[in-house]
């Protein structure tokens, strides 16, 4: 079990482009658990492997209820292949941004290619919340933040804010 520190924003390091897991070994499937231990202690029911200072094309996701069994989701380089007509508005979150929210347009659904934890080769159409927040979490892998999808007034407020935040916030480590 280990919960590893999220990078906040302002961070550069959340604009890096993360790069394709070469391969799906052990060391590869535990850092996946560590991903997935740090998701549910924040909780959120996603998060990518540049949230915690790894620029790797993998993500996990759980959108189980606090009441139902976990059903973790592990996204080896996901490709979404082709997303749908149809838009779907969502108040999104982001556990580098914390307690900020803000509605977010993005295609209802989503075909998504992608490599599991046996490094099998997997397809899933996503729609609803998981199509929400597996392309929430693919725009991570690409430097791409929930921000980037609002308002550049708002965008430029909450960036301040967390700038501000940061200068006073002391340096672990
Ligand atoms: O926990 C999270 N909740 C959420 C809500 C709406 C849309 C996307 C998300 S993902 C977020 C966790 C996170 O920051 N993942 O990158
Ligand atoms: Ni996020």
């Amino acid at each position: 079990m280990t919960i590893k520190p999220l990078v906040l924003l302002p961070d550069p390091i959340l604009r890096q482009t993360s790069k394709p897991v070469e391969r799906v070994d052990d060391a590869v499937r535990a850092f996946a658990d560590d991903m997935l231990d740090t998701m549910y202690d924040a909780p959120g029911i996603g998060l990518a492997a540049i949230q915690v200072g790894e620029p790797l094309r993998m993500l996990v996701i759980d959108l189980a209820k606090e009441d139902e069994e976990k059903a973790p989701h592990l996204f080896i380089n996901p490709e979404i292949m082709s997303q749908g007509d149809e838009v779907s508005l969502y108040e999104e979150g982001c556990l580098s941004i914390p307690d900020f929210y803000a509605e977010v347009e993005r295609p209802a659904s989503a075909l998504v290619h992608y490599i599991d934890r046996d490094g099998k080769q997997q397809e899933m159409e996503a729609t609803g919340l998981m199509a929400t927040c597996i392309q929430h979490e693919i725009d991570h892998l690409n430097g791409v933040l929930f921000i980037d999808h609002i308002s550049r007034l708002k965008r430029d407020m909450v960036v301040r804010k967390f700038t501000k935040l940061a200068k006073q916030r002391p340096v672990i480590a």
